[in-house]
């Protein structure tokens, strides 16, 4: 039997590198695509745990040059890999990075979802189809956030991603297209990237701890969000893909706590009290900022079996350990 193949963009991110170990533990055949930068191997550190030579026979992972900016490098990849699943996961993701750069973001969070789906039908291939859509969709919309809850979004990053939802679902309806949206809520691990709230967090207490650095620099404590792991997410992706039909759902722990609680968790676990060492900087305050997102995630449960095991106190453990770790400390 011949593998099942996969293309992935946004390959070298958090779920990027967590997806490509799953497909590959399934037997997958995974192709990536990953950004030309002027050094060689700096964005795709996440991959190391999985990554082969191209010179190694047999190996069944594929990293592309490319870009979800350029359309005809997209028709011309999947044109010749012909995967069967495509997972859209390339994006200008940083939401507070979205207000500065917000023409940017549009063009890969927004015109790089149609690119893809325009490439696919391009193509003329049988393929199913991922788009990596985000709660923040949500915004202002008051909690439980579930499958019909009304969009709102507040920044940049989530207007693109709203684009990228709607041309999922209208590609699906015009062209009878396998194209399903994951409405995921913010998922975090050690992976996750180092300006992002949690990952700042956790690997402050652990550099404070070690005598490295004594304070860290904060925004909104009060913003409360729906945290899980985000190797179990990736998982929900690929039961989607596998479903008998294209359906959206919520993916979401439906447990919440705001940064406060999670900071106060992070420093406890390492013994250290936050009130001793966060302090507040305006700079990471947004224009808007989404005040709360608890996801309702009953319709994935029932209808593909998913459900999120680990909670956002565990998990600020989990990343503590791993911070830790990464600097020679902890148990
Ligand atoms: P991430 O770590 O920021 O990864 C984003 C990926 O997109 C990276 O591989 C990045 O490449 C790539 N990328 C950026 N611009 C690109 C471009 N122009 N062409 C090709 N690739 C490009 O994000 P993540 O946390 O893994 O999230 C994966 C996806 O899910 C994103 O679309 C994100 O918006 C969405 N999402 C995430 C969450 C969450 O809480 N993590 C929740 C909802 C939705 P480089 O490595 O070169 O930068
Ligand atoms: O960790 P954050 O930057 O994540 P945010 O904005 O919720 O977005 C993440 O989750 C989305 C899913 O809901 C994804 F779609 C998106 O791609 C990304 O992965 O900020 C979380 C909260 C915000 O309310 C922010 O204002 O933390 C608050 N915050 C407070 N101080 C901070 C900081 N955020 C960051 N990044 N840095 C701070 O110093």
């Amino acid at each position: 039997m011949t593998a099942k193949k996969a293309l992935i963009t946004g390959i070298s991110g958090q779920d990027g590198s967590y997806l490509t170990e799953l497909l590959l533990a399934k037997d997958y055949e995974v192709h990536g695509i990953v950004r030309h930068t002027s050094s060689l191997i700096a964005n795709t550190s996440r991959l190391a745990p999985v990554y082969q030579d191209p010179h190694e026979s047999g190996r069944r992972l594929f990293l592309h040059k490319g870009d979800v900016t350029d359309a005809g490098l997209l028709v011309n990849l999947i044109r010749d890999i012909r995967p069967e699943e495509i997972y859209n996961l390339a994006a200008q993701s940083h939401v507070r990075v979205s207000f500065d750069l917000p023409d940017y973001t549009a063009n890969v969070t927004a015109l790089g979802a149609i690119r893809l789906l325009e490439a696919v039908r391009a193509s003329g291939i049988d393929t199913r189809v991922y788009q990596a859509s985000t709660s923040e969709m949500f915004g202002l919309t008051a909690p439980p956030q579930d499958e019909r809850a009304p969009f709102h979004p507040r920044s940049p990053y989530g207007i693109a991603k709203l684009f990228a939802h709607w041309s999922t679902v209208n590609y699906r309806e015009s062209y009878g297209m396998f194209a399903v949206s994951g409405i995921a809520f913010n998922h975090e691990s050690p992976r996750r990237g180092e300006t992002f709230v949690t990952r700042k967090i956790t690997r402050a207490v652990a550099r404070i701890k070690a005598g490295i650095e004594k304070r860290v620099y904060l925004g909104n404590l009060d913003a409360v969000r729906d945290w899980g792991y985000a190797p179990e997410y990736v998982e929900a992706m690929w039961l989607m893909l596998q479903h008998s039909e294209p359906v959206d759902y919520v993916v979401a722990t439906g447990r919440s706590a705001t940064v406060r609680d999670f900071a106060e968790a992070a420093f406890a676990h390492a013994g250290l009290d936050w009130r001793d060492h966060v302090e507040h900087d305006d700079r990471y305050e947004r224009p808007a900022d989404v005040p709360e997102l608890i996801g309702d995630p009953s319709k994935i449960a029932r209808e593909i079996g998913w459900k999120a095991k680990v909670h956002w106190d565990e998990l600020a453990r989990i990343m503590v350990d791993a911070d830790r770790a990464a600097l020679g400390e902890g148990a």
